[in-house]
């Protein structure tokens, strides 16, 4: 796309926070990270560090102004640490220097003595200590404790999901610049400008207006930078009131490993009962999600993990009950999905073992269940404009479902150490911030009197386009050439009270609020034009391809013409719009209510094979069909598809975060950490958008994009083990997430690994716990 940050990225001179132009006298702030899980603070003395060269301060949670605090849903996270430190990383000190080397090497000079604390690093451990967050939650359907005795197949399982390195490729930062009056504008790398300004104002006890947040676009957030970016832009505004200079905090890629959440390791117990025509009876399952020192976004993201605890199944009869575990490691947080796929990933595990236990393939029993149009999901919603059996139904027969089964098959019979396996995996994924108030957008547009257009909303633009469809809802309402639009940075000067571009609404919320200002204008437009053309009925005007119609005729006014009659004539140029999602609520009193303006189907067929000798596989294609309504930018929907997609698979294959037994991340490196490259996506990844959809709550009819995707990895999981149980077929595997070439090896011959010498017999190895 031409003209588009695309264009910029590719030439280097799309600016992120660390390549702006450094302010006269810029100070460089580094942080001083805990370096234990637990302790309490013995002594905490910044003198040395002062007085090291070039050291301008060192700061304290002593030294807060405000209130040192900045949890969003539960007041339990200090900016600095105050008296305990909870986990490795965890901010207790920031230096401020003339260089980042300067301030690099105060660091060593500020004098940190901990008394070690006992650290709890499993989830299932904290819960046994009431270690919980908040209380757990439980959402019902039905009754499942009649039903079990009526199953033909009652099954219990384990199942265990591991975390993932958002790895956005521009770490987290900020660069702060003291204003006049106190106040401070801070450049930040953040999803949530208002949740950033919110904190900088608390931290610092200033009104929010005393504190502009800019964002102009991320390299990538994921969700990473939902909550977690305000840390590090509090610290630099902090430090550049302190010091009345500019200040810049940019972390390391080391550090940002250490010091920041990510997404939440879940270990979850489940019980399925189905009846002998495969009908799924009732399901009961409980989440203890791993949440880390401090709440984040964690009991939001567990309310999600309960949304999505049926998949895209209809279950009559459900108990889902999550804990909220408090461990010493980083507070983990948002990543694309929120807890959707964790609990996604739990259903199709106690399916795929209730298949074996019947008898037949796991799609078989899928397919029995699909939700239908009307279905209830166990929060009382029911399921409209439900398209998971035409996405499922179209999946199977325009990749050849049956012969690509028969394929496998065959060749699973005819080769011994390779096995290949298949996977049909189904998604519903609910669109809207389940906290419903979050669910509003705003823009501001402005016409100049040359005709170009200029739009400012509370999306933030990271990577993932949502300014391209901005800027296709302002061209299109005007009629005029996209060129002629400028989508501008996010700023809380320009756009208030934004939510945090996350839960894939950014683009209909801000995108609604853009196509209602841009109406208002347009409304203008069309009185002035009527006008000028001494014509009765503004109505009848219409602009056309920047053409200014009557009553279908072409006049002699044109978009360029027009514009400035419309000033000459005093008529405001500008709107300001705000738009709220309808309809939607939720009762946690009673844990029902209807939290989603739609849901976002599709299914993914996927065939692996894996090398039995080696553990190594190869994905060989994933193949989706996907309800998106009739796509705003075709380009950017798919890049969001094809990129969630190989997210959601290296989630579940490749990418594994391991602490040591003191906490400490041990896989904070690129070299020990590995992400899915060109080499780990689909030989083949094909997704296909379904014709002839519409969705009426959407953008211009259209559905959410940005996490859906990412579910359909979870397919990928379960063809890995539907290959390694055609090398084992008798045995009962374990589901454990992710699915490492090392961990396949250890499946395949987890009956013989006593013979195999190098492997330890335990499944968890004495230097490393996933938790
Ligand atoms: N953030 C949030 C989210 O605050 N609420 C949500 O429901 C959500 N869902 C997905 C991603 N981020
Ligand atoms: Mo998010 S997981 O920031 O939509």
């Amino acid at each position: 796309m031409k003209g588009s940050d695309l264009d910029l990225h590719s030439r280097g001179q799309a600016r992120f926070v660390d390549d702006l132009p450094e302010p006269e006298g810029l100070l460089h702030a580094v942080v001083l990270p805990s370096p234990v899980a637990h302790g309490s603070i013995k002594r905490l003395d910044t003198e040395k560090a002062r007085h090291s060269p070039r050291v301008r301060a060192v700061l304290t949670a002593a030294d807060i102004p405000g209130t040192n605090q900045i949890g969003t849903l539960v007041a339990d996270e200090p900016l600095l640490a105050e008296n305990t430190v909870d986990f490795v990383g965890q901010p207790v000190a920031v230096v401020l220097a003339d260089s980042e080397a300067a301030a690099r090497a105060a660091l060593a000079l500020v004098e940190l003595q901990t008394e070690e604390l006992p650290a709890v690093l499993d989830p299932r451990r904290a819960q046994e200590l009431g270690e919980l967050i908040v209380a757990p939650r439980t959402f019902c359907l039905g009754e499942v404790e009649d039903i079990w005795e009526k199953c033909a197949v009652v099954l219990e399982g384990t199942v265990e999901s591991g975390a993932q390195e958002h790895l956005y490729l521009e770490t987290q930062g900020a660069l702060a610049l003291p204003g006049e009056w106190g106040g401070v504008r801070v450049i930040s790398s953040t999803q949530s400008p208002t949740g950033v300004q919110r904190v900088i104002a608390r931290i610092l006890g200033l009104a929010m207006h005393q504190v502009e947040v800019e964002v102009t676009r991320l390299g990538g957030a994921f969700g990473g930078k939902e909550d977690q970016a305000t840390a590090w832009a509090a610290l630099a505004a902090f430090g550049a009131v302190s010091c009345g200079a500019a200040v810049k905090l940019v972390l390391h890629r080391h550090e940002d490993m250490v010091y920041t959440g990510k997404r939440h390791p879940y270990s979850s117990d489940y019980r399925i009962g189905v009846s002998a025509e495969g009908k799924v009876l009732a399901y009961q399952v409980e989440f203890y999600q791993n949440a880390g020192a401090a709440a984040d976004l964690s009991p939001a993201i567990l309310e999600r993990t309960l949304f999505h605890c049926t998949g895209s199944y209809f279950v009559p009869n459900v108990r889902a009950t999550a804990y909220c575990c408090r461990t010493n490691i980083a507070p983990n947080t948002a990543f694309r999905g929120f807890g959707g796929p964790q609990g996604m990933f739990v259903i199709e595990a106690a399916l795929f073992k209730a298949a074996a236990a019947l008898g037949v393939s796991p799609a078989e029993l899928q397919e029995k269940n699909l939700l239908k149009e009307g279905d209830t999901f166990p929060y009382g919603m029911a399921a409209t404009r439900c398209s998971a059996p035409i996405c499922w139904q179209e999946a199977k027969s325009r990749y050849d479902y049956e012969s690509t089964r028969a394929r496998v098959d065959a060749f699973n019979r005819n080769n011994t150490l390779h096995k290949k396996g298949l996977s049909l995996m189904p998604v519903c994924f609910g669109i809207s911030f389940t906290n419903t108030v979050l669910n509003q957008g705003a823009a501001l547009v402005h016409v100049y009197t040359d005709g170009s257009v200029s739009v400012s909303t509370g999306a933030v633009e990271m990577g993932q386009g949502v300014k391209y469809k901005i800027l296709e809802v302002a061209a299109r309402v005007f009629s005029i050439d996209s060129k002629r639009v400028k989508v501008e940075s996010t700023s809380t000067l320009r756009v208030a009270n934004t939510s945090p571009t996350a839960a894939s609404t950014g683009a209909d919320l801000n995108g609604k609020a853009t196509e209602i200002a841009c109406q208002a204008i347009l409304k203008r437009l069309k009185e002035v034009a009527a006008g000028e053309l001494e014509k009765e009925d503004p109505g009848k005007v219409e602009i056309r391809q920047e053409q200014i119609l009557y009553d279908g005729e072409r006049t002699s006014l044109s978009w360029e013409r027009l514009i400035p009659r419309v000033y000459t004539r005093r008529v405001n140029l500008s709107a300001q719009a705000h738009y709220a999602t309808p309809g939607i609520y939720f009762d946690k009193t009673k844990e029902k209510g209807e939290p989603f303006s739609y849901h976002a189907y599709g299914t993914a067929l996927c065939e692996v094979t894996v090398d039995c000798l080696r553990g190594t596989y190869e994905v060989d294609a994933v193949s989706v069909v996907h309800d998106l309504g009739p796509s705003l930018v075709p380009q950017v929907d798919l890049g969001q598809a094809e990129g969630g997609i190989v997210q959601g698979i290296g989630w579940l294959t490749l990418e594994e975060v391991l602490y040591s037994e003191q906490g400490q991340l041990t896989t904070a490196t690129l070299s020990t950490y590995k992400v899915p490259d060109i080499y780990h996506t689909p030989k083949e990844l094909e997704v296909h958008f379904l014709e002839d959809t519409e969705n009426p709550l959407g953008l211009f009819h259209s559905k959410a994009i940005g996490e859906p995707p990412l579910m359909y990895g979870i397919g990928v999981y379960y063809a890995l083990l539907a290959a390694i149980q055609a090398f084992r077929p008798e045995a009962d595997l374990p589901v454990t997430a992710p699915m490492t070439p090392e961990r396949v090896l250890m499946t395949l011959y987890a009956d013989r690994l006593g013979e195999l010498r190098g492997f330890a017999k335990k499944p968890r190895s004495k230097r490393s716990v996933s938790p």
